[in-house]
């Protein structure tokens, strides 16, 4: 049940090594040597300090420890990669996307400047290639709400985000995920995907658009996208940002880990139902053919987490609970999606 397949529902079927423009899986970390040696093999993550270092381009440690066996994530595609560095950034490049990241250790904890120096160099990058069209981000940072009202690192994020950024304004701007790290190490990880060809932005229309958030979250609302949709033949599936317990701008359910789960669960769910008036091909509920990232803030909560998943017909397969932290204190759990 491993085989994510977002190109359709008879190529899910086929074998693992049918030409699909994009598939998106989990799989054991065992499978990572031969996952890079794959020609057409974009990205290949592994998570958290258990993670065996690797030195090629394509290979990225994602700084937050996994629930459960080791596993990888890894991206492919139907045709042939390259993969190089270009000063501090890495990229990896096929017909059709590019994969790029760059880490940034911050200088006396300025993660406002750490953050703009990272996404100048993404801008700087993404003008002078082929493929210009930011559709996700990851961001990754130690201590996300460590500091007082407008001094917090994620307000400072925010911030630094907004500095480095350029040629992305509202109409244009990227799906993304945001989330603390609890590993110390103050460095900034900052990772994307770009196409040749624009994707859809979309809202959700269960919460204010976070471009919009009002001043009580900060100085700088911050800058993403509910989900993107990209363009019919990139291949790519809906790519679903980081999704908590948010209605409205207000955080739901202090403290209530199942009932910030059902919450977060029908923003996804909100998510594909707007996609799907432009796309309905799409699967109308997340299920085998969707790739799940949990957050929890909490260790200890993953396991129930990923059991209510399952009983909500998410197979374990398609889901990956990291231990890290959403940027509003209150919230314990975040989930991201690629919804084929
Ligand atoms: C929220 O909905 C929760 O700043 O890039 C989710 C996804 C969140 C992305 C970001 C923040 C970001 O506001 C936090």
């Amino acid at each position: 049940m491993g085989n994510t397949n977002f190109s359709s529902p008879a190529a899910a079927a086929a074998s693992a090594s049918a030409a699909a423009p994009f598939q998106a899986r989990y799989r054991p970390a065992a499978e990572t040597a031969a996952a890079l040696a794959d020609p057409h093999t974009l990205a290949v993550f592994g998570f958290g300090s258990t993670a065996t270092p690797h030195t090629a381009a394509h290979w990225l440690q994602v700084p937050l420890n996994a629930h459960g066996p080791a596993r990888i994530e890894v991206w492919r595609g139907d045709s042939p990669v390259q993969h190089g560095r270009h000063g501090a950034l890495r990229w990896s490049q096929n017909q059709r996307l590019m994969f790029s990241a760059i880490e940034i250790d911050e200088v006396d904890g300025d993660i406002e400047a750490a953050t703009a120096q990272a996404y100048a160099a993404l801008s700087q990058f993404l003008s002078q290639s082929g493929y210009p069209h930011l559709l996700r981000t990851w961001n990754y940072l130690d201590a996300i709400t460590e500091g007082e009202d407008d001094d917090e690192r994620y307000r400072q994020f925010c911030i630094g985000r907004v500095r480095g950024l350029r040629g992305v304004d509202d109409a244009a701007m990227p799906a993304a995920t945001c989330i603390g790290c609890f590993d110390g190490r103050r460095r900034v990880q900052v990772y994307w995907l770009s196409a040749r060809e624009p994707g859809q932005p979309l809202e959700n229309p269960r919460q204010v658009s976070a471009y919009a958030y009002p001043r009580q979250y900060g100085p700088q609302s911050p800058s993403f996208a509910r989900a993107m949709l990209p363009a019919p033949d990139s291949g790519l599936p809906l790519l679903q940002s980081g999704t908590a317990a948010i209605v409205g701008h207000r955080s739901q359910h202090p403290g209530q880990l199942l009932l910030q789960l059902d919450e977060t669960l029908a923003n996804l769910q909100s998510l594909i139902d707007r996609a799907r008036q432009q796309r309905p091909a799409l699967a109308a509920a997340p299920g085998a053919g969707s790739l799940l990232k949990v957050y929890v803030r909490d260790p200890a909560d993953a396991a129930a987490v990923s059991a209510h998943l399952q009983q909500r017909g998410i197979p374990d397969a398609s889901v990956l609970v990291l231990h890290g932290e959403v940027c509003r204190a209150e919230l314990l759990v975040e989930i991201e999606g690629l919804h084929g």
